[in-house]
This record gives C-alpha cells, sequence and structure tokens, in this order.
C-alpha cells in the first residue's frame, strides 16, 4: 500500500480547487516536481477498434446507438489493421497505444480473444498497450494482464450524485467494481472523468474524492473537457474555461500526487499557452493523433512544435511501471468462464437523454 493521503474529504478538495489560482499553481507545481520530472509528459495515441453501435445511454457519447450523431460505426478491426497503426503511434513518438471500443462490458468469445491478440501484439512492439472495453470480470482482467496489458482505462466520469443525471444504463457501483478487477492483476489502473456536462464544482471535487481514496490511487487520471457533439444531450453545454481545466489538473494534482495526470479531451479548444499552464500545473500525459476516438484532437505536428517550444519531451514507454510479458493464448492459465455478471441497469429517466433520444427517433 502506498503512503498517500486516502482520507481527502470533499471539503478540503474544494478548498485547494478554489485558492486564488497563482497560490493554486504553485503549489501544484511545487508537488509536481517532487514526484515527476516537469519536462517529460507521457504521449499516448487513441484507437477506436470498434466504433459506435453502442447500447448504453452516456449523456455526452456519440457512440451511444441511442442519440443521431453522425459518426460512422465500425465493427470490430483486424489485429494486422491494429498494427499498423501502432507502428504509425511508435513513429510518431507515442509510447502507449490506448484501444477503446463502445461495448457495455467485455463478453467472452471470439471478439474478446481477437483483442487479447492486439493486446500480445502491441506488447511486442515494445509500447505500452491499454484497452478501454467497458466493464470487465476478474477473470478477464487476468486474462488481459496475461496477454501484457500495462493499463485498463474505466473512468467514473463524475461524483456519485451527478453520475444519475448522465448514464441511467449502468450503476456507479459497476464502475468500481471493474476497477477493482483490474486492481486484483499486474494492469495498472487508468480512470478519471470529464468536466462540462452541467456539474457543480461540487461534483468534481467528489469525483476527485473517488479517486483519491482508492487505495492504490490510479496510476493515471485523465482529466477531460466535455467535446459537446451535435445530437448527444449534451449537445448545448458550453465550452470548458480554460481556468477550470488548470484548476481541475492542479487539484488532482495536489490530490493524487504520483498519478499521471492526462489532459484528454478537449485540446483543440486550448490555446498552447492554455496547454502549457496545464501542464506547469501537474498535466503530465496527453492524447496525441489527429483523432481521439471519434471526434477531432491536435495534429500530431503541431503537438511536437508545441513540445519544441516548451522544452517537453516524451516520456519513454516502461518509465514507471515494468514491461509485462506476454503469454501466448496456447500456454494461457486462464480459461474464459463465459460468466453473466449482473451489471446494475438503473434505468432511471433522465430528461435530457429521453429528448435526444425521441429527436433521434424523429430522424430516422
Ligand atoms: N465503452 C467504454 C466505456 O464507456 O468504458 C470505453 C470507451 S468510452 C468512449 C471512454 C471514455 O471516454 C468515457 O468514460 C468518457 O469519460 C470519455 N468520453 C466519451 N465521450 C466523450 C466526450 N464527448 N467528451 C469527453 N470525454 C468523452
Ligand atoms: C479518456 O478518458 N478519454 C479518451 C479515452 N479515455 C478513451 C476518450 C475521449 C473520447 C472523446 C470523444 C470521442 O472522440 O469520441
Ligand atoms: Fe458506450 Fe462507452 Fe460511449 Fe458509454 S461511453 S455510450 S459505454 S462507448
Amino acid at each position: 500500500m502506498s503512503e498517500m493521503k486516502h482520507n481527502w474529504t470533499k471539503e478540503e478538495i474544494l478548498e485547494i480547487y478554489n485558492k486564488p489560482l497563482m497560490e493554486l499553481l504553485y503549489e501544484a507545481a511545487t508537488i509536481h516536481r517532487k514526484h515527476h520530472d516537469p519536462n517529460v509528459v507521457q504521449v499516448s495515441t487513441l484507437l477506436s477498434i470498434k466504433t459506435g453501435g453502442c447500447p448504453e445511454d452516456c449523456g455526452y457519447c456519440p457512440q451511444a446507438a441511442r442519440y443521431h450523431t453522425d459518426i460512422e460505426g465500425n465493427d470490430l478491426m483486424s489485429v494486422q489493421q491494429v498494427k499498423a497503426q501502432a507502428l504509425r503511434a511508435k513513429a510518431s513518438g507515442s509510447s502507449r497505444v490506448c484501444m477503446g471500443a463502445a461495448w457495455r462490458n467485455v463478453k467472452d468469445g471470439p471478439e474478446f480473444d481477437q483483442v487479447l491478440e492486439m493486446v500480445r501484439t502491441i506488447n511486442k512492439l515494445d509500447m505500452e498497450v491499454c484497452c478501454t472495453l467497458g466493464m470487465l470480470t476478474e477473470n478477464q482482467a487476468q486474462r488481459l494482464a496475461e496477454a501484457g496489458l500495462y493499463a485498463y482505462n474505466h473512468n467514473l466520469d463524475t461524483s456519485e450524485e451527478y453520475y444519475k443525471e448522465v448514464i441511467s444504463t449502468r450503476g456507479f457501483e459497476d464502475r468500481l467494481q471493474t476497477i477493482d478487477n483490474v486492481r486484483k492483476t499486474n494492469v495498472t489502473v487508468c480512470s478519471g472523468g470529464i468536466i462540462g456536462m452541467g456539474e457543480k464544482e461540487e461534483d468534481r471535487a467528489g469525483m476527485l474524492v473517488a479517486l483519491s481514496t482508492l487505495n492504490p490511487q490510479p496510476e493515471s487520471v485523465p482529466i477531460n473537457a466535455l467535446v459537446a457533439v451535435d445530437g448527444t444531450p449534451m449537445e448545448d453545454e458550453e465550452p470548458v474555461e480554460i481556468w477550470d481545466m488548470v484548476r481541475m489538473v492542479a487539484t488532482t494534482r495536489i490530490v493524487m500526487p504520483e498519478t499521471q495526470v492526462r489532459l484528454s479531451a478537449g485540446r483543440t479548444q486550448m490555446t498552447r499557452e492554455g496547454q502549457a499552464m496545464c501542464f506547469f500545473a501537474g498535466a503530465n500525459s496527453i492524447f496525441a493523433g489527429d483523432k481521439l476516438l471519434t471526434t477531432p484532437n491536435p495534429d500530431v505536428n503541431e503537438d511536437m512544435d508545441m513540445f519544441k517550444a516548451l522544452g517537453l519531451q516524451p516520456q519513454k514507454p516502461f518509465l514507471k511501471n515494468v514491461h509485462p510479458p506476454t503469454v501466448e493464448a496456447k500456454d494461457s492459465k486462464f480459461e474464459a468462464l463465459g460468466e453473466k455478471p449482473k451489471w446494475s441497469r438503473p434505468e432511471h429517466k433522465i430528461e435530457r437523454n429521453e429528448a435526444a433520444k425521441t429527436k433521434a427517433k424523429a430522424l430516422k
């Protein structure tokens, strides 16, 4: 167990979040320097291996089948396609590939076997492999670990209270259970959330309480600014102010000193100066590549220009945790259990999710 403070309260976190900005920045930057090299930023490349058609109702997500967005859906990519993309990412300076699938949860079978093969293939390219595939059982987490997975991304997204205003097809508890299942393996935990969904500052603090009181704390915490996509229930949300992003990054850094804080979705809306302030406040990871999962991200060359201007270096792979070995499918100790866990489905009504669904039906 780490010696981090694991009993942060919402009040303590709000007090930090609302400090005068110069003090907040100074405090966060000081903590950042104690635990990390301030000139090194980890670069991840996102790859949407299965896009769209998702049965969930996440109010922010363009991939939910029930809303009418103009993304192009795709079935699961082949291992060869994934390998080619990973090699491109590596050549552009990325040390990690994060594969995302628009699934509610992982199901045992040929598609999951194919994902395991993708993990083996990328791990053998000496890159860190991350997956974000929805909810996961312990056995599935073990199988991913055995294939060589480095990190699993599963976001809490927001506070437990506000979560009920965002998603009705699964519960906050299930998110924690999945994180716990990942924790039973050597795979590192990547979990964070989104700001700009109409939540209060209390909810931002509440999310940081939930993350920072995990023991150990997540190795990586993505802070996303909502990308408000037309057709989703959150299409009319105002863009996040840079000051909110800087405050959120700085507060995350202070309450989780050893974590890699990722400046995630929303960078296309930010100036270089704004991003520089986030790096100063303790962000030490980004998603690079001209696309996130379905929405735009800054061009890689622009990011490398920014790194040059700021004197930042991309982080080498496996700097913070060991390179996991890959066990081939034929040598696996684990077999698929075919479990069907009862993940919750609260199904309460969320007005704006219902309205977006009705609008989508009318357009189809
Ligand atoms: N389906 C899996 C799941 O939900 O866990 C994995 C993919 S999902 C797209 C991964 C994360 O992306 C979400 O938890 C959410 O935090 C983030 N995300 C999705 N849409 C977003 C948006 N429009 N703006 C910002 N972040 C978003
Ligand atoms: C995370 O926290 N942000 C990434 C990654 N984890 C999977 C996803 C952002 C998605 C933004 C909307 C889109 O491109 O579809
Ligand atoms: Fe599906 Fe994940 Fe999007 Fe929710 S966030 S709708 S689970 S792809």
